[in-house]
């Protein structure tokens, strides 16, 4: 089969709700991916940060093989051996005295608002049914209909309504609007990404997080940090808000926190908070299964050991600088934070981001625009200086030869 043909195939069999970079993947081993021809890549997108660890991290798919082999899932109407043992480790290595696993990202969303509306009924005192919850224009925290209920984004929310009420929008980044916002006794929480990744790697000013965290409080409102796509080492900390010292009251993860093996999200938060939802109130057919148990607890092992939030922020810098020194006016700027990266580019003419990712996919980097006009780079974390200087040189090649 041809490439042509597994795309068509695929678009013949498959819904139509994406719109992939004409490339047929095979095979994937740390930084690199093929596709079914053989063509190698470096992939700088990672599965929007789901593949910090690199494709197929040996000691992640170990622990994903073993566990296969001996329990995959039990549900929660039983107890298990390995449930407890990574609730210790995941608890313990975040430091929160409790986890809710569950298994995508939009379900970690979606556990977060239901755990701040409890929350603000049995311990703030809100009158039922009348919580809000303050989340910013350009926000990506998912599909589901509440989720898309919060985004400013008509692709997002365009067609899907009717939509879930208590959210108040306000624009990211800004501080005057989020005290504005909290007047409001009905305020129960405060839901964030610490870098809007599909906004296009928005990186807020420097204090804006730790501002609005202080705000927060004094509002008795919760502070609730989606960290599905800037957690686990991406920006160079183990978590982005662990650049301004903010511990989230309520702290959301996913993606990363398999390697991208397995699909694991997880909520994180005190026993205050996190014991206001009682047996039976929430809940999943697979949240916290053997497997997801046994790869979450390799793949933040790997994220530890192997040093990779370090490894992010200091090859981060380097890609940036690299980036900066490319001649030409198509690139507008560059910014990021670790190995979360984006270059917002100039348009010439019909050319757009798009036209730069077909470009870089022909010279061997995968790389998707977000919106037209801005290009996220995110490789794993895995990365070395000599594969970064490499990756940087194809995309200066690639722009100054457009
Ligand atoms: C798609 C975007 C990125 C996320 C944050 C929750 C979720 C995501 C901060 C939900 C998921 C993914 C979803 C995927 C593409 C990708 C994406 F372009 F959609 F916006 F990364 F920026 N919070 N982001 O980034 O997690 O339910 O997907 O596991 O939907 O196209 P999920």
């Amino acid at each position: 089969m041809k490439p042509i043909d597994y795309i068509n195939r695929e678009d013949l069999y498959g819904a139509h709700n994406y719109h992939p970079l004409p490339v047929v993947l095979d095979r994937g081993e740390g930084v690199f991916v093929w596709d079914v021809e053989g063509k190698k890549y470096f992939d700088f997108l990672s599965a929007y940060s789901a593949v910090n660890q690199g494709h197929c991290h040996p000691k992640i798919i170990g622990a994903l093989v073993q566990q296969a082999s001996k329990l995959t899932l039990t549900s929660r109407a039983f107890y298990n051996s390995t449930l407890g043992e990574y609730e210790e480790f995941v608890t313990k290595y975040f430091g929160y005295e409790k986890v809710l696993p569950m298994n995508s990202g939009a379900e970690g969303d979606e556990t977060a608002l239901k755990l701040c509306r409890k929350w603000a009924y049995t311990k703030k005192g809100i009158a039922e049914n009348q919580a809000k919850i303050i989340v910013c224009d350009g926000n990506f925290h998912g599909r589901t209909i509440s989720i898309i209920s919060m985004s400013t984004d008509p692709d997002s929310y365009g067609g899907f309504g009717p939509f879930t009420p208590g959210f108040i929008k306000i624009p990211y980044n800004d501080i005057p609007a989020l005290e504005a916002a909290l007047q409001d006794p009905n305020v129960a929480g405060f839901l964030v990404e610490p870098i809007q990744g599909e906004a296009g790697v928005y990186v807020p000013d420097e204090g804006y997080l730790s501002t609005a965290y202080k705000l927060c409080k004094e509002k008795n409102v919760l502070f609730i940090a989606d960290e599905v796509q800037t957690g686990i080492a991406r920006t160079g900390k183990l978590l982005a808000c662990d650049h301004e010292k903010v511990r989230p009251d309520i702290l959301i993860l996913g993606k990363a926190l398999s390697g991208g093996v397995y699909p694991i999200s997880a909520v994180l938060a005190d026993n205050d908070i996190m014991l206001c939802i009682k047996p039976g109130e929430h809940g999943s057919t697979f949240g916290g299964n053997p497997i997801a148990a046994k790869v979450a607890i390799a793949a933040l092992e790997v994220i530890r050991d192997e040093k990779l939030a370090e490894n992010a922020e200091n090859l981060g810098k380097i890609f940036r600088s690299e980036l900066l020194k490319i001649k030409s006016d198509r690139i507008e700027l560059v910014r990021g934070k670790g190995l979360l990266n984006a270059a917002v580019i100039r348009p010439k003419g019909e050319q757009t981001a798009w036209d730069v990712c077909i470009a870089l996919k022909e010279n061997g980097l995968l790389a998707k625009p977000t919106h037209d006009h801005i290009i996220r780079f995110a490789p794993p974390l895995v990365i070395n200086e000599s594969q970064i200087m490499e990756a940087a040189g194809i995309i200066r090649e690639t722009i100054e030869g457009m």
